[in-house]
């Protein structure tokens, strides 16, 4: 039999946001023992190693307008896109770990133009859905899903070389709590789906999971999932740059995984924002990795 396929490429960011540290995320996640843990479900992994973030002078933090380190990002975002790429022509599957959510644009640059039609789940506190002109913080780890929509910047909307890499209609948010104006104006517009804290309360996790599966089966060829480790409550999660109260319960997360893993859709997967700095004890990258447990088929009995 041939074993399925698991590639993993690291993504050492922290130029998406403020606080340092979210760089080691990568090495957080492998130190709490991802690689076993997936091998031990018959999978074989192909480590690829981490990819080379420049290192950029702090002036040119602010170098663009309200975009903080756009150069270094989206030379990232090409070096990555290029990478993921490749994974996907070996007929593997692709497995990212952050580093930033700003990560995300070059994932989904590499993923996109091997469907028709992929389907994007965004695990997540927030919506990056900001742009320049609507960020609070000038950070661009809260615009990869705008950018993905083909709204931004265009060093960062253009990313191997084609705009937009999703449709607003293949979105589902998961777990918001934080949205900014700018956000709240774009879904509507847009009519993007999105399950906040108040749906996830009020129809429990298996509903929202079924919903936003059966929502996206029938019309995508693929399915990206975007797990920010912020989506999880800081008390679950708290090695987070990001933190917001009122998040998914560690169960819940699990749950969701299961979920997942029985639709059968999903065909990449990116961990972000783990920041082992913040954390305690290297909690949030644990719960990461038996997250990844779920995702792939762990089973309890
Ligand atoms: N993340 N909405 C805030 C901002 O600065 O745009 C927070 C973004 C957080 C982004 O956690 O990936
Ligand atoms: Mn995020
Ligand atoms: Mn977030
Ligand atoms: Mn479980």
């Amino acid at each position: 039999m041939v074993k399925k396929q698991i590639s993993i490429i690291g993504v050492p960011m922290d130029l998406g946001q403020s606080r340092r540290g979210v760089d080691m995320g990568p090495s957080a996640i492998r130190y709490a023992g991802v690689v076993e843990r997936l091998e031990k479900l018959n999978y074989e992994i192909h480590d690829m190693g981490d990819i080379e973030i420049g290192r950029p002078s702090k002036d040119e933090e602010v170098n663009d307008g309200n975009l903080k380190y756009l150069r270094a990002v989206s030379e990232a975002s090409d070096k990555l896109a290029l990478e993921v790429n490749r994974v996907i022509e070996s007929k593997s599957f692709p497995l990212i770990f952050g580093g930033d959510h700003s990560i995300a644009i070059g994932t989904l640059a590499g993923i996109s133009k091997h469907y028709k039609n992929l389907g994007v789940i965004w695990y997540d506190a927030h919506g990056d859905l900001n742009t320049s002109e609507t960020s609070p913080s000038g950070n661009i780890h809260g615009m990869p899903l705008a950018v993905s929509l083909g709204i931004g910047h265009p060093a960062l909307i253009n990313i191997a070389g084609y705009s937009p890499k999703v449709r607003p209609e293949n979105i589902v948010i998961i777990g918001a709590r934080s949205l900014d104006e700018g956000e709240r104006v774009l879904i509507r517009e847009k009519g993007i789906k999105v399950y906040t804290m108040h749906e996830i309360d009020r129809l429990g996790m298996t509903k929202v999971m079924e919903e936003a599966v059966s929502y996206l089966k029938s019309k995508t060829d693929g399915v990206h999932l975007s797990l920010d480790l912020d989506g999880i409550d800081p008390s679950d999660a708290p090695g987070v740059g990001t933190p917001v109260l009122g998040g998914i319960s560690y169960r819940e997360s699990h749950l969701a995984m299961e979920i997942l893993e029985e639709s059968n859709i999903i065909t990449s997967a990116e961990f972000v924002e783990v920041n082992p700095i913040l954390d305690e004890r290297n909690k949030t990258a644990t719960v990461a990795v038996a997250l990844m447990g779920s995702l792939f088929g762990e089973k309890l009995l």
